[in-house]
């Protein structure tokens, strides 16, 4: 990147689950220095491995409706019976600094942040490569009970349902080629004149040299 002034652009990854989406984040923000996770909270309880402030904010349904009545939340949406929401202050923090935020939000969310934000929303749909590796990918993560995993499975469907609202899809059969693809986004979509707020300024300077 140039050292000209940007505002940060807010990523957002959707998906059903089990189609590799945490996976394809985690491996984001490994790689890349300039963009954080949005950390959501939820009502859902912790599976087993999960830190609280590292995976989700846990808490409760009162704190939850708390946050969203005070505004706190950017969004919010119910997810396969647990609530769960988008801090704001963090959003707004990192978008000012030049920082790029990266959701793991379903499509509900998504709608909410276009209706509110869409200049900044870089929007990418995850599928899984077939519904055969799908339901395999569901059967594995042995910390859902098979009722959970059924579940899921049952809507994996009516989220699909939801790619046209997205820029990009990416269809996540090889994890190489969708980190990149990802990775390839990202790049061109920072690159975007409107993005480049430093820009105007920067070609001032450059034309009274020249004049
Ligand atoms: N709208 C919205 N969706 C969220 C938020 N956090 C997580 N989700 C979505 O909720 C769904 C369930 O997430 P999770 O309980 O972690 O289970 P997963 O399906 O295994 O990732 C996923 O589709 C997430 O993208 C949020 O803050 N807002
Ligand atoms: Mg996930």
């Amino acid at each position: 990147m140039s050292h000209i002034e940007r505002r940060g652009l807010m990523l957002v990854l959707s998906s059903p689950s089990g189609a590799g989406k945490t996976t394809l984040a985690r491996h984001l923000l490994e790689q890349d220095g300039g963009i954080d996770m949005s950390v959501s909270v939820t009502t859902r309880p912790p599976r087993p491995g999960e830190v609280d402030g590292r995976d989700y904010f846990f808490v409760g349904k009162p704190e939850f409706h708390r946050m969203e009545a005070d505004g706190e939340l950017l969004e919010s949406a119910t997810v396969f019976g647990h609530s769960y929401g988008t801090p704001a202050a963090p959003v707004e923090h990192a978008l000012a600094a030049g920082r790029d935020i990266l959701f793991d939000i379903d499509w509900q969310g998504t709608q909410q942040l276009m209706e509110r934000r869409s200049d900044d929303l870089v929007k990418v749909f995850v599928l899984p490569p077939s519904a055969e590796v799908l339901g395999r990918r569901l059967q594995t993560r042995a910390s859902d009970s098979a009722e959970v995993i059924a579940g899921r499975m049952a809507k994996a469907s009516g989220e699909i349902s939801h790619y046209p609202e997205y820029e990009y899809v990416i269809v996540n059969e090889d994890l190489d080629t969708s980190h990149k693809a990802i990775a390839d986004i990202l790049h061109a979509e920072r690159l975007k004149r409107v993005r480049q707020t430093g820009l105007a300024g920067f070609v001032r300077e450059m034309q009274a040299e020249l004049d």
